[in-house]
């Protein structure tokens, strides 16, 4: 779906035998910037389900103002009393055409390149391990340039294997995102895939 500068959409399977998904995602959008965040509650069922609600509520409630830095840190501060959760974020910013990203734990992030715009065809968020609301590593963000027709994929650890490459950019966002569920996605685990387009 449209979305200010983005055009995006999920794809998400919940682990069979339990009622609640504890895999979760954001998407603050405006004409100028769009925030996009995949979180997934540590273990299965209701606790996981209920840390990455309070995640999520916590990034859609001050990612129009903060950054990605105080997200994190404010949800860390927010989830000390259960498991904790892994997410990964990215805001995009038309104006600078970069977009900026951050992950804890192992929610992998890619960025896709639209065909022939960049000599390299994708680019790898680097992961720093950590549990948000237990352990944070050190917080450090990571700027690329973007252009329109960039796709940006999100996806929790029920997405097995190394996607990025295999990624038709040119495809509708729910395309891409229902084929790598289909492609990837583990049956032991609650599944979520995030694309987001730029198309500013
Ligand atoms: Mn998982």
């Amino acid at each position: 779906m449209m979305a200010g500068v983005i055009d995006w959409a999920v794809q998400t399977r919940t682990l069979s035998g339990q009622s609640e998904c504890g895999d979760r995602h954001v998407v603050v959008a405006d004409d100028q910037h769009a925030l996009v965040a995949v979180v997934d509650g540590v273990g299965h069922g209701s606790h996981a389900a209920a840390a990455a609600l309070e995640a999520t509520s916590i990034i859609q409630e001050h990612g129009a103002s903060e950054s990605l830095t105080s997200l994190v840190q404010r949800c860390h501060n927010r989830l000390r009393a259960g498991r904790g959760v892994v997410m990964s974020l990215a805001k995009l910013d038309a104006e600078t055409r970069t977009m900026i990203w951050l992950g804890v734990g192992n929610v992998a992030g890619a960025l896709r390149r639209r065909a022939g715009a960049f000599s390299r065809k994708s680019e790898t968020l680097l992961l720093r391990a950590g549990v948000v609301g237990k352990q944070l590593p050190p917080l450090h963000t990571a700027t690329l340039p973007v252009v329109r027709g960039d796709v940006l994929i999100l996806a929790t650890d029920g997405i097995g294997g190394d996607f990025a490459e295999s990624v038709k950019p040119d495809w509708e966002p729910q395309r891409i995102a229902d084929d790598l569920a289909a492609r990837f996605g583990k049956r032991t685990d609650d599944v979520l895939v995030l694309v987001a387009r730029f198309v500013r």
